[in-house]
């Protein structure tokens, strides 16, 4: 070939493009490098920019166009010059196709490994075990069908692609193939909605047992904390209304209510291992959502209504820790909504606890009842003070007064001046 005919030649042409392209880029990730080991850019403010990834789109972009370009160009000069196609474009989709389903079927296996051992260990309550049981029966079904399908979708691709040698077979209906993949997934369908419905209802809508009575507890959200209340020796949690919240008063209490007096603050959830406890969750402001994930607790708390989950705890905070091979193990309450900047920082420390530790444990919290709010409802302040406490007091007062007079003493001087 003459050196006249090799420059004309349209071949030549695209490949130096594409020689020139990568070339370039070359250089410049040579350039790049020789600038890194001469002195230490940071470019983490770089990669966090979103222009940064804008302008490495449109790199891409105008680099797939280049090497798109130059391919056409190549498709042409073999057509004008009377050659046959130079790439047979159904033939690399058909190639495209069978890989995707490669690689997709792998990144699925990858998935239900990888992120599938990450999943919640088994479920610490009664009614947890049948919400996994449906979990689990969805995600066995659906996996059967999402595999078989797709492989049958790109092993179709793949093996009819276009060929000049078939011609396609024109094939528009055919009621038997409708029938089937109209009854199949319905019968799937309802027998899956049907379990659902009726594992919520044995969640939802339990008979009271008499001798098993559920612990009564309150959880009030607001932005962005729970406020825990616990009944006292009468197990019942006393009423509430809003339009008695004050400073002092901050979830409403009603101590008109006798059943109020006896009620309990606390700071962490603790229930007693194999009873039933029944939550009453109401909301101070926005909509958030009490989630305990190892219990399959999740029920939103809205502002103006009572809502209601009574479940039975099974694994204690210990046999879960020994289950899990994690002696820091610890159950979670968390807020499953969006409802404002703090809400991922929503949780308490939930403990299941033998029924010993539990009654240890209520013991020794706080009433909410103090001498404040027995002012404030006009209750009588039980005297219980013994004399040392009010010695204490007393010198406490006397410290306080003197501090008083001589800040006072400072003041003066400091008007003087
Ligand atoms: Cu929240």
């Amino acid at each position: 070939m003459s050196l006249r005919r090799l420059i004309v030649n349209k071949t030549m042409a695209a490949l130096a493009v594409i020689f020139t392209v990568f070339s370039s880029a070359n250089a410049f990730a040579q350039e790049a490098a020789a600038a890194a080991t001469a002195k230490p850019v940071d470019m983490g403010p770089i990669h966090k920019t979103a222009a940064f990834y804008v302008l490495l789109f449109l790199l891409l972009c105008l680099f797939i166009a280049i090497v798109g370009k130059a391919l056409k160009v190549y498709e042409l000069t073999r057509e004008t010059q009377g050659k046959s196609e130079g790439i047979n474009w159904n033939t690399v989709n058909a190639v495209l196709f069978a890989l995707f389903l490669i690689v997709g079927l792998y990144g699925v296996y990858w998935e239900y490994t990888v992120h599938g051992s990450m999943i919640l260990p088994e479920a610490a309550s009664e009614h947890g075990v049948r919400i996994d049981e449906m979990f689990n029966l969805t995600l066995i079904i659906t996996t059967i069908v999402f595999i078989l399908t797709h492989i049958v979708l790109f092993v179709f691709a793949y093996i009819y692609r276009s060929s000049d040698k078939r011609k396609a077979y024109y094939y528009p209906h055919n009621n038997t193939i409708e029938k089937i993949w109209t009854i199949v997934p319905a019968l799937v369908l309802t027998l899956l909605v049907l379990k659902g419905f009726l594992t919520w209802r044995s969640i939802f809508y339990k008979a009271e047992d008499a001798n098993n009575r559920p612990i009564n507890i309150e959880v009030t959200s607001s932005q962005f904390l729970w406020d825990i209340r616990y009944p006292g020796p009468d197990a019942i949690v006393g009423k509430r209304n809003y339009k008695l919240t004050t400073a002092i008063n901050g979830l409403g209490i009603d101590f008109n209510d006798k059943n109020s007096l006896d009620d309990l603050i606390a700071d962490e959830i603790v229930l007693p291992v194999g009873k039933p406890v029944r939550f009453t969750l109401a909301s101070k402001d926005v909509i958030h959502s009490f989630y305990m994930p190892h219990f399959r607790v999740q029920l939103n708390t809205v502002p103006g209504m009572v809502s209601y989950f009574e479940f039975t705890p099974t694994v204690t905070t210990e046999e879960m820790r020994t289950k899990t091979n994690d002696p820091k193990f610890n159950y979670i309450l968390l807020c499953a909504k969006i409802c404002g900047t703090n809400h991922f920082n929503m949780q308490k420390n939930v403990r299941i606890v033998s029924d010993a530790e539990y009654k240890e444990w209520l013991a020794a919290q706080t009433p909410y009842l103090t001498n404040d709010l027995r002012k404030a409802f006009n209750l009588p302040i039980p005297v219980e003070a013994t004399p040392a406490a009010t010695e204490e007091a007393q010198a406490a007062d006397t410290t306080a007064t003197a501090a008083a007079v001589k800040l006072d003493v400072k003041n003066q001087i400091a008007l003087k001046k």
